[in-house]
């Protein structure tokens, strides 16, 4: 085992990691900016690094600074977290070449699943069920009419470079087709140097359902269920539940072992997620992230294991700690994210936090890098907390979270708590009855 990990990220992420590597124990290294210098990560770990000036890209995204901060202290590993560089290819190279072992996938599995064209043919070869379109990328508007008329409108026009929502098109009809396909091309040209798009059939109403595997790097994997993300604004997710209020247990199972099998097939190692769309009863991928998620607490509620442990297991070359018959779904689980923004339009409000108190009791868990007096930085992601609520079923998730939202303060600043009070009174999300769609009807009908 590790005997010391450094840990590239920040914030709650960077606290759930060291949090790991103490129960373990490992020793934890904690990198920073300046702007970070009293941040609670560098506080918490056993020993830190400044790695560079405010920004990212000179700190946590600096592969050399990092490399060096690892070779500086003696750490044998580095947990990425999500973000930064999280799903860096090439970092992951640079890493094997130090002989410092990556908390994560391979580097070709990062690039496969990176390109999303690859990593749709991919996942179509392992028997992964995908969105019916073109089979590669599509080079000009004749072959886009042609593929169009096959698979039938609406169609979505989406970056082979792209994911998360960025750099996305919906043709209507073939009138609408040519517009959206050069505006999806020059977009992707200006956002990623690379303009190949693809096409696929698009889906008016469905949910995101994303599934959780965990695979050993030697052709072992399990599924841990789904969560059910549909709740999003912008592509950022705001409320994320497992199980999903619409898949019932015999679906779970049957599209656990698809997505099981597949990454087993590949000899896929730690933490990934399958993405979905759900509709009509239906599974359609879209895109496989290769890292640690922000929801994953929700799994780890649910199944009652701890995926980041998991991870560091495996990179050291243990088995994993479970077989798929292991693994059983106790209960219902829902997070939500608080950032550091002010409704009604959601503008990032960094400040100082003159009190925080965090909820607590029976089933609620709530991860945090904030606390008294601290002062958020300007410069990076307004999530500033994870409030993950576990009851029995999901009437009682419900009901704990409502009461632990009442417990928390943070003062001092503007945060997305009193959107979670107003959902909470939603008969729609009560029933769990909602889609991709929900929520950004719902702002501009009551935000407005
Ligand atoms: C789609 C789609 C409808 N049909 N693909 C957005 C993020 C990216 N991961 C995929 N996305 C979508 N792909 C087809 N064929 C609708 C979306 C989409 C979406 C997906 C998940 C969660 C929220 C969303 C919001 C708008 C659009």
């Amino acid at each position: 085992m590790f005997e010391k990990i450094l840990i590239a990220n920040r914030g709650e992420i960077a606290l759930r990691v060291i949090r790991a590597c103490r129960e373990m124990g490992i020793r934890s290294v904690a990198v920073h900016s300046t702007a970070d210098a009293d941040a609670m990560h560098v506080r918490m770990a056993d020993e830190s690094v400044c790695i560079g000036p405010n920004s990212s890209t000179d700190s946590y995204l600096s592969i050399p600074a990092i490399v060096s901060a690892c070779e500086i202290t003696g750490a044998q590993a580095i947990h990425p977290g999500y973000g930064f560089l999280s799903e860096n290819a090439t970092f992951v190279q640079v890493l094997e070449d130090h002989e410092i072992a990556f908390i994560g996938p391979t580097a070709e599995h990062i690039r496969i699943m990176g390109d999303k064209i690859t990593a749709k043919d991919t996942m179509k070869r392992l028997g992964v069920p995908c969105v019916p379109g073109s089979d590669g990328g599509v080079a000009d508007l004749e072959t886009a009419k042609v593929v169009a008329a096959e698979i039938g409108y609406p169609v979505i026009i989406k970056a082979t470079a792209g994911g998360g929502g960025r750099g996305m098109k919906v043709a209507a009809d073939e009138a609408g087709l040519e517009i959206a396909f050069r505006t999806a091309r020059s977009e992707a040209k200006a956002a990623f140097g690379n303009d190949e798009v693809y096409i696929e059939k698009y889906l008016q109403r469905p949910r995101h359902i994303e599934i959780q595997v965990f695979g050993d790097g030697r052709g072992r994997a399990v599924h841990l269920g789904e969560r059910d993300c549909s709740l999003q604004r912008r592509h950022q997710k705001v409320f994320e539940e497992a199980p999903g209020p619409a898949i019932d247990a015999e679906t779970r199972a049957r599209i656990g072992r698809i997505c099981a099998d597949a990454v087993a097939a590949i000899n896929y190692i730690g933490a990934g997620t399958i993405e979905f769309l759900f509709e009509d009863g239906e599974f359609y991928f879209i895109e496989m992230n290769t890292r640690l998620q922000v929801e994953h607490p929700v799994t780890e509620a649910i199944f009652g294991v701890d995926l980041v442990r998991e991870q560091i297991r495996v990179a050291a070359g243990l088995p994993m700690d479970f077989v798929q018959e292991d693994l059983a779904i106790r209960g219902h689980a829902i997070e939500v994210r608080i950032n550091a923004e002010k409704l009604p339009g959601f503008a990032p409000c960094p400040g100082t936090i003159t009190q925080y108190h965090a909820p607590g009791g029976l089933g609620v868990r709530m991860d945090s890098a904030l606390y008294d007096g601290y002062r958020i930085p300007p410069y990076y992601d307004s999530l500033i907390g994870k409030l993950i609520v576990h009851g029995r079923d999901r009437p009682e998730a419900l009901a704990r979270l409502k009461r632990a939202l009442g417990e928390l303060i943070v003062d001092g600043i503007d945060t997305t708590v009193p959107l979670f009070h107003a959902l909470l009174e939603e008969p729609d999300i009560q029933a769990g009855n909602y889609s991709i769609h929900w929520l950004e009807k719902w702002l501009s009908a009551n935000l407005g």
